[in-house]
């Protein structure tokens, strides 16, 4: 049970934190943070000094009920950030549905396509990624932000995500993506009804991906479904930001379970949820000291 590697991204023999850098006015939990240029790229630089292993840098929101921006504007957030964090040495994914992105964004030094809509937003998509040679996260989606809501219904969310996603692995392996390149994420939240309990289910059923022996990436932070599990005795759900505790015990669950990634949002926490994991996974494979396991005092 030894963790997933990727090629062209660390293999640490743990699961990997990937730090979020939305270039965006209006994303769910960070919207306007970090637009600005330098901002962004300061703060995908602080992220990995927190522990970050890779930076995840997005242009166009996701948040339900979200409209699209031009590919433009994508590609003026994002190119320059990913450009300027690649010099530096930083391992950086790109965030985009768009082929043209991906492609400039793998050319500015991203070394993997982190695809919400799997292939679907944009058909040329799966192309370029074979092209490029990058690892590819294929993640499971039914629609864009403005109705995704509307098409949250399953009669059994695991057995569904899990078709749906290997029928999306099918159709990007035909367009050339090599096997070893791709990454399966279960899009939680996306389409997914946190009043149904569909986002615990998967996670409660994470080896049904990891089974496919595909890495899996994992991105439940500051998400609406966690706001709704802490909601106060008014029944007004937690504010996202004070969600971030909830996120690590998930890194930790997904982590032990054997993810190959987590996507988050504060870095330092959930590097350290991680790094438990991995000891725990270590002690249950071989019974003795971990790596990391330090001095000899209690
Ligand atoms: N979630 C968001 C954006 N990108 N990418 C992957 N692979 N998985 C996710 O769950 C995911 C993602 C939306 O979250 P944000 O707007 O708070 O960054």
């Amino acid at each position: 049970m030894t963790t997933a590697v990727v090629p062209g991204l660390p293999a640490l023999g743990r699961c990997l934190v990937m730090g979020v850098v939305n270039v965006t006015p209006d994303s769910f939990s960070d919207g306007g943070a970090w637009f600005d240029p330098d901002k962004a790229i300061q703060h995908g630089l602080d992220l990995v000094t927190e522990g970050a292993d890779v930076v995840d840098v997005g242009g166009e929101s996701t948040r339900p009920g979200a409209q699209r921006v031009s590919l433009d504007e994508e590609l003026r957030r994002v190119v320059p950030v990913i450009e300027a964090l690649a010099a530096q040495g930083v391992p950086v994914s790109v965030d985009t549905m768009r082929a043209e992105v991906a492609e400039a964004a793998v050319a500015a030094g991203a070394r993997l396509v982190n695809d919400v809509s799997g292939g679907l937003a944009d058909p040329a998509m799966p192309q370029v990624v074979a092209a490029t040679g990058v690892p590819y996260v294929v993640m499971h989606w039914r629609g864009h932000s403005h109705d995704m809501a509307s098409r949250a219904i399953y009669a059994d969310v695991v057995r569904e995500v899990r078709d749906e996603l290997l029928y999306r692995v099918d159709a990007v392996l035909a367009e050339g993506v090599d096997p070893s390149m791709i990454v399966l994420d279960p899009g939680l939240g996306f389409a997914k009804s946190p009043e149904a309990g569909h986002n615990w289910s998967l996670l409660a059923h994470l080896g049904s991906l990891l089974d496919t022996g595909y890495p899996v990436l994992v991105g439940a932070s500051r998400k609406r479904f966690l706001g709704r599990l802490l909601a106060g005795p008014d029944g007004s759900p937690r504010p996202f930001a004070d969600c971030d505790d909830a996120t690590v015990a998930i890194t930790s669950l997904a982590a032990v379970a054997g993810a190959w990634c987590v996507r988050v949002h504060r870095v330092r926490p959930n590097a350290d949820a991680v790094r438990v994991a991995g000891a725990i996974r270590h002690a249950a494979e071989t019974a003795g000291p971990t790596p990391e396991s330090g001095s000899a005092h209690r």
